[in-house]
């Protein structure tokens, strides 16, 4: 029988008896549990050159996790230069601030090369890779490279851009030739796979194959859309456990409004935007003031990255200014903590809020979203403000959608969320919550796993 074997860029920490941190992380292992697997990724440990690479094994149930140590250059050219300040921010249409170096690029292929040599070791032909993420774009490649012909698939977490966004990537060519050696590659939506067909039909001469199969490189690759969910019931299960600091948050509200926003330290979650849309919002509806509090959480990612640096003195001094600007004796507008809280404490915050404002430039999905929608309390639910540039805005058209630029916009939305009532609320909520629970975590796992093992399933819309 075929195994699964995933590959990410790190193995999520897991310790046996324990709940697993995210619902991401969750829902891959419980792919693996059912069919038995392995885990491959980084173990987030930098070592001297001489002993990097090596594959250290851990078992857990039936599932056995693999990861290897990145030497100091590996870790400097594959994950700090070419993915995160090269494809990330141009992945996320930020091209001003990427930047490109062809050394680090090669550095990106040799961290996936011997990703690709480990798992070469360990694979059995009727084994089936599944690799996640911007990382691992070159995977593929590499293990045809290293004699492996096992089926393997890449699931995009972020936006594919279009087709122009890429070409400033001085890289495209080569990258795309690579991402191809992919049997199955996976979208959020169905804007990312138009935009990765396009580039392939434009510039690489591609052919539309059947279903959505694309004839380039001399070869057939299947293409997918399976947007990433929530499980509902266990998001709202975590919700109404008793927790400390959402009843603290609670009692410091003292009968005052709530609008709750959760993210990555990241320049592409849109939080200098969404400070201003709040500014703008405490201008224009002056009844707001003393009323309505934003609680932004925001712990800080990739901090040896220098924009992420950047981002977050930027954020510090804003957040001071505009509650400088407004706060009152009693009252502050802004409450911007710089940290993460565990999954059982986040929940639960998210039920506290009236209103979740979610506003990313640009995301692949954006959990929190959804996150925030099944935590609500049916009967009474708070109101989804959400980018129009997130993967979740494809599905979650009952949200109130904005344009995370448009900062007169969001203020609008907000007074008219804060305004909405029971009726309305309730309404959205239901539409919400149908959408998410046909799009679930399960479904979006079961879906991409059955199409990469190629069995039969139903082209099932997004909606
Ligand atoms: P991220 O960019 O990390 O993920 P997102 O999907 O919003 O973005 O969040 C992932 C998880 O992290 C959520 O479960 C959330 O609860 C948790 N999280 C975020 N901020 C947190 C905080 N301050 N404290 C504690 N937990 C926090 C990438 C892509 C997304 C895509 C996901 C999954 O960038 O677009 O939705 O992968 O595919």
């Amino acid at each position: 029988m075929s195994r699964l074997i995933v590959v990410s860029n790190r193995v999520a920490p897991i310790t046996e008896g324990q709940p697993t941190a995210g619902g991401l992380a969750a829902g891959v292992m419980d792919a693996l549990k059912e069919k038995g697997g392995i885990w491959f990724g980084w173990s987030g440990e930098i070592v001297p050159a001489g002993a990097a690479g090596e594959a250290r094994e851990q078992a857990l149930g039936p599932i056995r996790l693999f990861t290897v140590d990145l030497s100091r250059r590996d870790y400097d050219e594959y994950y700090r230069g070419f993915a995160n300040d090269t494809l990330w921010p141009t992945l996320h249409y930020q091209t001003a601030l990427a930047r490109f170096d062809w050394g680090e690029f090669a550095g990106y292929r040799r961290v996936n090369a011997l990703f690709a040599k480990a798992i070469a070791a360990l694979a059995a032909p009727e084994d089936i890779v599944w690799a996640h993420d911007y990382h691992l774009l070159c995977l593929a490649e590499a293990m045809r490279e290293a004699g492996c012909a096992n089926r393997m698939g890449l699931f995009l977490h972020t936006p594919f851009p279009a087709p122009q966004v890429l070409m400033t990537m001085p890289a495209h060519a080569e990258l795309m030739r690579s991402l191809c050696q992919f049997d199955l590659i996976g979208f959020q939506t169905d804007i990312d796979r138009a935009a990765f067909a396009d580039y392939l039909v434009r510039e690489a001469g591609a052919r539309q194959g059947r279903g959505q199969a694309l004839h380039v490189f001399g070869r057939e690759i299947r293409t997918g859309v399976y947007p990433i969910g929530v499980d509902v019931a266990e998001v709202r299960a975590q919700a109404l456990a008793p927790a400390r600091d959402a009843a603290q948050l609670r009692a410091s509200m003292g009968g005052r409004r709530l609008l709750i926003s959760v993210d990555r330290l990241d320049y592409s979650k849109g939080l200098r935007q969404r400070f201003a849309a709040f500014e703008r919002f405490l201008e224009d509806y002056p009844s707001a003031r003393g009323d309505a509090t934003l609680l932004q959480i925001a712990p800080p990612s990739r901090s040896d990255v220098q924009t992420y640096r950047e981002i977050r003195r930027e954020l510090e001094a804003e957040a001071g200014r505009i509650n400088g600007r407004f706060a009152e004796l009693d009252w502050m507008p802004l409450r911007y903590l710089n940290r993460g809280f565990a999954r059982a404490q986040l929940m639960p915050l998210y039920a506290v809020a009236q209103i979740g404002l979610v506003t990313p430039l640009r995301d692949g999905m954006n959990l929190v979203a959804k996150e925030f929608v099944a935590a609500q309390d049916p009967q009474d639910p708070g109101v989804l403000v959400l980018s129009q540039f997130a993967g979740a805005a494809r599905e979650l058209t009952a949200a109130l959608i904005v344009n995370p630029f448009d900062m007169t916009g969001i203020a609008r939305a907000l007074d008219r969320g804060l305004g909405m009532q029971r009726g309305e609320r309730m309404e959205r909520h239901a539409d919400l919550l149908r959408v998410m629970r046909r799009n679930s975590l399960a479904r979006w796992r079961d879906r991409f796993a059955a199409d990469l093992a190629g069995r039969k399933q139903g082209i099932v819309p997004v909606q």
